[in-house]
């Protein structure tokens, strides 16, 4: 209760901001970002999302959280393709589920998109495979009713839930997104890595692209690379960081 009461405070107090993660491409070239939320409370100091998502989802805050976030992310695309060297910048956005159920979801993004002036090409909404099971045939209506207008989609967490792989060939995703606890130990544990060959050849066969998480050392990378992925995120390209920070990061790398 009290974490909800603050929570409230903390959106009409703007403690909420966006962190950026690089997304990078085979050659290290910086493709994007994802966006992550952050909480910077007045008592509490810098609080994670685990800590807070579950209460906003339990509480229905994640809607007008989640449209901040989908504004804030709209928001900067705009200003990155106001200047040519951001301008082919992609945004991946976390959507949660009880955000994505809500029966105007897809006008509020489309309306969104249009008012701010972003480029729906440039976003890619990531859901988890938790949010695909119930409900299918909604989701995927929503899902082509987004797409049709140019908005991707990014399949999160992708292995670890329990979604069958029936589902896949019927959803109108662009990517799958290897989660990172099969990068984690890609090396040293033969399971692991055959999930992700697995994965990689999944997407290269359905014309979909992969991107490998949670990718932290070069062997890793070099391993994924060995078996075709051409897309990461990872501590080793970048942490998560504010948007001055990511987009000093930008003037190094390109
Ligand atoms: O940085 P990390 O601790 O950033 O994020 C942890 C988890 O919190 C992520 O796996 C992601 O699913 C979730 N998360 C981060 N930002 C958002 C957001 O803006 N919306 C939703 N729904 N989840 C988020
Ligand atoms: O939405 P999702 O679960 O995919 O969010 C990504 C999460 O993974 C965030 O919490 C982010 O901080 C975390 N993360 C990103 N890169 C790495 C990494 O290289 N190593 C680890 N351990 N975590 C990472
Ligand atoms: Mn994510
Ligand atoms: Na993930």
């Amino acid at each position: 209760a009290a974490l909800n009461a603050d929570l409230r405070l903390g959106l009409q107090q703007s403690q909420f901001q966006l962190y950026y993660q690089p997304q990078v491409d085979g050659e290290g070239r910086p493709t994007g970002a994802e966006a992550l939320l952050r909480w910077q409370h007045p008592q509490r100091g810098m609080v994670a999302p685990i800590e807070f998502i579950p209460a906003v989802e339990e509480s229905g805050l994640i809607i007008p959280l989640g449209h901040w976030v989908l504004e804030t992310a709209c928001t900067q695309l705009k200003a990155w393709a106001a200047r040519e060297e951001t301008a082919n910048l992609n945004l991946a956005v976390n959507v949660s589920p009880r955000q994505f159920r809500q029966p105007d979801f897809v006008e509020r993004v489309l309306a969104m998109l249009e008012r701010i002036g972003a480029d729906p090409r440039k976003l890619k909404l990531e859901l988890t495979e938790t949010l695909l099971l119930d409900n299918v045939e909604q989701t995927i209506e929503k899902m082509a009713a987004l797409k049709a207008r140019g908005v991707g989609f990014s399949l999160d967490d992708f292995g670890t839930g329990y979604c069958s792989l029936s589902y896949l060939k019927h959803l109108p995703i662009c990517q799958l997104k290897i989660d990172r606890t099969f990068v984690k130990d890609i090396l040293s544990n033969p399971s692991d890595a055959a999930i992700t060959k697995v994965i990689l050849t999944l997407a290269q066969s359905m014309g979909l692209t992969a991107i490998a998480e949670g990718v932290e050392t070069e062997a890793q990378r070099d391993f994924l690379a060995n078996q075709g992925c051409v897309a990461y995120q990872g501590y080793l390209f970048g942490r998560p960081m504010p948007l001055a920070e990511f987009e000093q990061f930008l003037m190094r790398t390109t």
